[in-house]
């Protein structure tokens, strides 16, 4: 048994514990709702001295570092790529295909009739090239170079991807092979990332066959099963497209 003043002691430990419990969440709200607030002014406030946007500045880049999407992922030189890169997944593509007659079919979200796009309005955009890392979720993985234009160039140059009379995008995008035989679905923020390519070449050579041709995507922040090869149709939605490998039972959402 304790005496009185053990016990009225043990009180204003529980006491003290309580309140400094207290303290910690209530400073914990309060920053996190400052930083809101803080996130939310203007940047071009002018009520915010020049050090104190450096410091915001720099906690945004960390934030985007580890948090965001435009992490880039990592580049390495051409002399790293493969010479012969390995070939994965025929699903497709099984079919010769007439490269000359091959077109990308849009289809419209609101039901209208499709849109048809040719290698040429592909290539009409500026070419970039990318030196990366491919990881294939089966456990292999392999430095590949691969050629084509960038898939946010694409959907700007042709007004693709937006609402209807709004600035808003899709949640996604749907890609399927020309038979519809395999098919994926891609988060709009994954497909906006700057090295997310249509791509048309590899190690600067038109696409065989088997790597997709004559256009397939390139997606470095997601597995090599969200790379579809020899793109046919494309549309856009704000449910999750169909997608091949989910439908057996692999994560929809495949990021790096
Ligand atoms: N059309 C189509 N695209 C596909 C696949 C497929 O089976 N069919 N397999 C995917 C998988 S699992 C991988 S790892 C990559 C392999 O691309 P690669 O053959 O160019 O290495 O293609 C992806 N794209
Ligand atoms: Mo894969």
């Amino acid at each position: 048994m304790k005496n009185n003043i053990e016990q009225w002691s043990d009180k204003k430990i529980q006491r003290r514990t309580f309140f400094s419990f207290a303290g910690f969440i209530l400073a914990g709200i309060s920053g996190w709702f400052s930083w809101k607030w803080y996130r939310n002014l203007p940047k071009t406030n002018h009520k915010l001295d020049q050090t104190t946007r450096n410091v915001l500045g720099f906690n945004e880049k960390v934030k985007d570092k580890f948090f965001s999407n435009n992490n880039m992922t990592r580049t390495y030189p051409k002399t790293s790529a493969a010479k012969r890169p390995r070939l994965n997944g025929f699903v497709g593509i099984q079919d010769n295909i007439d490269v000359e007659k091959w077109q990308l079919e849009v289809i419209s979200p609101s039901g209208k009739p499709s849109t048809y796009f040719q290698m040429q309005d592909i290539k009409s955009l500026p070419k970039e090239e990318i030196v990366f890392d491919f990881k294939c979720i089966e456990g292999w993985d392999q430095v590949v170079h691969y050629g084509g234009v960038r898939f946010s160039d694409f959907l700007k140059k042709y007004n693709l991807g937006k609402k209807e009379g709004s600035n808003e995008w899709y949640k996604y995008v749907g890609l399927e092979t020309p038979d519809a035989k395999y098919y994926v679905g891609l988060d709009i923020e994954s497909v906006l990332h700057p090295q997310t390519l249509l791509c048309f070449e590899v190690n600067n050579q038109p696409l065989p066959k088997f790597h997709g041709a004559p256009l397939r995507l390139i997606i470095p922040v997601k597995y090599g099963i969200k790379n579809l090869k020899r793109i046919g149709k494309m549309y856009f939605s704000d449910t999750p497209p169909r997608d091949y490998w989910h439908e057996l039972g692999y994560d929809y959402d495949v990021t790096l």
